[in-house]
C-alpha cells in the first residue's frame, strides 16, 4: 500500500514536471518581432542561467532593410548591471569573447544572426539568475534607427536554439569572463 501511494506521487510530479515543461515550451515559441526604423528583430531569445552564474547570454535575428549601415549596442536590461554585444572567436583551442567596440554593424540588407558560439549579447552582472519560460527584458540602441525594448524568452540551460530542449553539455560557470568554453 506505502509503495502505492509513492509511485502515485512520484506520477503525480513526473506529470506536473511535463505540463511546465510543455508551458515553457509555448512561451519560447511565441513569436517575438520588433521594428525600429528600417530594423527588423525576429525570434530574440536567451539561455538560462545556473544559481549564482554572474551572466547570461541573448540572441536574435536582425535585418537590416534600410539604405544606411547602423550600428547596434545594448544600453541596459531588467536583470543585469550591463549588457554589451560580444564577438566570439576561436585563438589557440580557446574560444574568447570581446566587447564588440562602437558597436555591432549591420549592412544595408543584411541579416546578422546572434546566436551561441557566435555574436550574442552579453548580460553581465546578473541580479538574479535567468529563469527558463521567463522572459529578460533588454533596451537595444541602434545608432541611427534608435531604441527599442526587446523581451527575449529564456530557453533551457545549455539551450542551443530557442525553444530547444537543453544541450545536455557541460555549462560554464564562474571563470572570467573572458575566456570561456564555447557555451555561447
Ligand atoms: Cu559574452
Amino acid at each position: 500500500m506505502t509503495l502505492a501511494c509513492k509511485y502515485c506521487r512520484n506520477l503525480g510530479v513526473a506529470v506536473a514536471v511535463l505540463i511546465g515543461q510543455l508551458w515553457a515550451a509555448q512561451v519560447q515559441a511565441a513569436d517575438y518581432e520588433y521594428d525600429v526604423g528600417p530594423i527588423h528583430i525576429a525570434q530574440p531569445w536567451a539561455r538560462a542561467t545556473p544559481k549564482g552564474a554572474k551572466s547570461g547570454a541573448g540572441y536574435m535575428t536582425i535585418t537590416n532593410n534600410g539604405s544606411t549601415p547602423d550600428r547596434l549596442s545594448c544600453v541596459s536590461s531588467d536583470a543585469s548591471a550591463e549588457c554589451q554585444l560580444h564577438t566570439m572567436t576561436m585563438e589557440n583551442g580557446v574560444m574568447k569573447m570581446r566587447p564588440v567596440e562602437g558597436g555591432l554593424e549591420i549592412k544595408p540588407g543584411e541579416t546578422v544572426r546572434l546566436k551561441p558560439a557566435s555574436v550574442h549579447v552579453m548580460f553581465l552582472d546578473l541580479k538574479h539568475p535567468l529563469e527558463a519560460g521567463k522572459t529578460l527584458g533588454a533596451t537595444l540602441q541602434f545608432e541611427k534607427a534608435g531604441t527599442v525594448q526587446v523581451e527575449f524568452p529564456i530557453a533551457a540551460i545549455g539551450a542551443r536554439a530557442p525553444g530547444a530542449a537543453a544541450g545536455g553539455g557541460t555549462m560554464m560557470q564562474g571563470g572570467s569572463m573572458m575566456q570561456m568554453k564555447p557555451q555561447h
